[in-house]
């Protein structure tokens, strides 16, 4: 059908294109720059703009001379892969990054061949910049992965993923790739600091800029100066601390803003800010249901704030639903850029909205995803649905540890959850006991997304559903699948395509090892083995890893314990002890906890040697009686000491510091 305008007269059509017309094409150099602002964790009753308890001054600023989206919404309900929607206006698992990674156990990360908004501006001129946190996948741990760099970033500054012990001087910065060391501050100033140097010293005046700061705030462990912490509470309330990294953060926002403006690019520059998934705090998330991690609202609907004085009409706010998977079609938009060619981007170019230029009109759905369940967004209603993959995740193992974990901390509970339910402090922060921090990491890696998980998620469709009317119920109480039927039927097969698109795009991430496993077995003769030798043991210890530690032992109790069991080998078993304790220090070095490492592997060989007792002690094991437990009982011809010489000593030292 032809355009209406194509009827009318033709100065009349001509007027009207010039209204509608989008952003007109600017030169290179009066290009706007680009500073967005991710921050990690931030929920969205938390800043002052959207009735939040933190004092942000210069975003409520920002806000009201800009566009503040009531309904926006982060990338996924986790980091890394709300990072990768971010930075490519696709659904992330298009992207490589299915769930939160970790280079220890993924191969997963945002895939070279991805198009950055970083590669789309550098292609248009921009002089780019990444600062703060990146968790898309590093070349640590032996992984062949890109860097800031390999994705459009002409300079970066920052943490593979959290800072490290915590906010406050931090000591794993890199630079370009290079560390940095320990820094004096917070993490939120460190991030602008960087920032402004660049400013003053990388900057060429000829060129539009693009920085991209990832804040690490308010993610855990949390640290905020002490007199900005005081105007929330005492020092020590993780609930004031917390606001204490919001309040710092907009402060550190605040000294980039003015640097913008004294440098007298501040009306020039296209400023956003979100949050890359909703809080672990629930309240911090108002009446929203859920929290970080959940596919309800309160685990992706943040802050969403678009500034532009000289292109973007500010003092409005917006009700349209939108979210960072929109950011790479809107800022191509507001350019006048072009998108980049023969990429499926799942977003939509929110420009025509944000500079009421035109009328907008979403392409496709809004749609998130977390393991094997998904939510898509249609007007007013969201339907969830779960793909029918079983869930690989052993939930009954999870809630034991979850209920060892209440008993290790016994009357200290309330305060190591500083006002988290139990599940959420399981994931977000270390406890101070050491011995509930291993069950803590036991606990989350049941729930690492495992990419051998994949081809079954590819193969699945999607089970049963549940449908919300937020105009109603904000709060996604009410689930109307039953009472609407056919509209959920209609939904569900929405969302079944977007779905079957984007798991046909996604990569599979095979495991070398199995790749050339099944490569042997279809070649006939012999069965699919594993390879003999190291990768055999790396294997064991990994299932050794998943074992819980023996009832009867913990941290205190380390030495006196290893000796009893010790007490009780055959010779050859404590040759094989010291055999896999050597592999495992070998494939594992900073591993966190090497005294309940080494307990485990004790554990794993004593079994071999039958039944275990309620005590956790292999049956047929001589144990000494109590009264005489101090007595050395490991003759000192066993080769007790080739353990020791590999390991005690430092286990001491290690278990001693914490
Ligand atoms: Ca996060």
């Amino acid at each position: 059908m032809q355009p209406a305008s194509y009827r009318l007269p033709l100065l009349l059509s001509l007027l009207l294109s010039l209204w509608a017309a989008p952003t007109p094409e600017v030169a290179a150099e009066q290009r706007p720059n680009v500073v967005t602002l991710y921050v990690d964790d931030l929920g969205y009753r938390d800043i002052g703009c959207y009735d939040g308890p933190v004092k942000t001054p210069v975003l409520d600023k920002l806000a009201a001379g800009g566009v503040r989206f009531t309904d926006f919404h982060s990338g996924a309900p986790t980091c890394s892969p709300s990072r990768a929607t971010f930075l490519t206006g696709r659904q992330h698992c298009r992207t490589g990054v299915y769930s939160v990674l970790d280079e220890r156990f993924h191969r997963m990360h945002l895939l070279k061949s991805e198009t950055t908004i970083a590669e789309v501006l550098k292609e248009n001129g921009y002089a780019t910049a990444h600062f703060g946190k990146w968790h898309l996948g590093m070349p640590v741990q032996n992984r062949d992965n890109p860097t800031p760099s390999d994705h459009g970033f002409d300079y970066w500054f920052g943490v593979v993923n959290g800072p490290g012990r915590s906010h406050k001087n931090p000591t794993n910065f890199l630079r370009n790739g290079k560390r940095v060391g320990e820094m004096k501050g917070y993490s939120c100033q460190i991030v602008v600091d960087e920032a402004l140097t660049w400013i003053d010293q990388k900057r060429d005046g000829d060129e539009p800029f693009f920085l991209n700061l990832w804040f690490n705030e308010p993610h855990d462990p949390i640290a905020a100066p002490d007199e900005i912490v005081s105007q929330y509470g005492g020092l020590n309330q993780r609930e004031a601390i917390y606001s204490g990294t919001i309040d710092n953060t907009d402060r550190a926002i605040g000294r980039l803003v003015a640097k913008l403006e004294k440098i007298g690019e501040l009306d020039n520059t296209i400023i956003i800010y979100a949050s890359d998934n909703g809080s672990y705090l629930q309240k911090r998330n108002g009446e929203l249901r859920g929290k970080k991690g959940s596919l309800f609202e309160g685990g992706h609907r943040v802050p969403g704030i678009f500034y532009w004085k000289d292109g973007i009409p500010g003092g409005r706010v917006e009700k349209e639903p939108a979210g960072v998977v929109d950011l790479l079609p809107t800022l191509c938009g507001l350019i006048g850029i072009d998108k980049p060619e023969h990429v499926h981007l799942d977003g939509s170019d929110l420009a025509p909205l944000l500079t009421g230029s035109g009328s907008f009109k979403r392409h496709q759905p809004l749609f998130w995803m977390a393991g094997t369940s998904m939510v898509m967004r249609v007007g007013d209603h969201t339907l969830f649905a779960s793909s029918t993959a079983k869930s690989p995740i052993d939930f009954k193992t999870a809630d034991r540890l979850m209920e060892q974990v209440k008993e290790v901390l016994g009357d200290d509970l309330e305060k190591e959850l500083g006002g988290m339910d139990l599940r959420s402090r399981m994931f977000n922060g270390k406890f101070a006991n050491p011995e509930a921090n291993r069950l803590r990491d036991q606990h989350r890696r049941l729930f690492y997304f495992q990419e051998s998980w994949i081809p079954e998620l590819k193969k699945s469709g999607l089970g049963r559903v549940q449908l919300y009317d937020l105009s109603k119920d904000l709060g996604q109480q009410n689930d109307i699948a039953k009472e609407r039927p056919e509209l959920a039927a209609r939904l569900k097969k929405q969302a079944a395509t977007i779905y079957r698109s984007v798991m046909a795009d996604a990569p599979e991430w095979p495991d070398p090892e199995k790749l050339a496993a099944a490569k042997k077995k279809s070649h006939g003769n012999t069965p699919a083995r594993p390879a003999p030798g190291k990768s055999d043991t790396a294997r064991l210890l990994a299932r050794i890893d998943r074992n819980p530690l023996p009832k009867g032992y913990d941290g205190n109790n380390h030495q006196p314990y290893v000796d009893r069991i010790m007490a009780g080998l055959k010779p050859e078993q404590r040759v094989r002890v010291g055999q896999i304790w050597k592999e495992k220090r070998r494939l594992n070095p900073d591993m966190p906890n090497p005294g309940a490492s080494f307990v485990r592997i004790l554990t794993h060989v004593a079994e071999g040697a039958g039944e275990v007792d309620p005590a956790g002690r292999p049956s047929g094991v001589k144990t000494p009686a109590d009264n005489s437990s101090r007595q050395k009982v490991a003759p000192a011809h066993e080769p007790k000491v080739s353990v020791s010489s590999t390991g005690n000593t430092s286990l001491k030292r290690r278990l001693s510091s914490g």
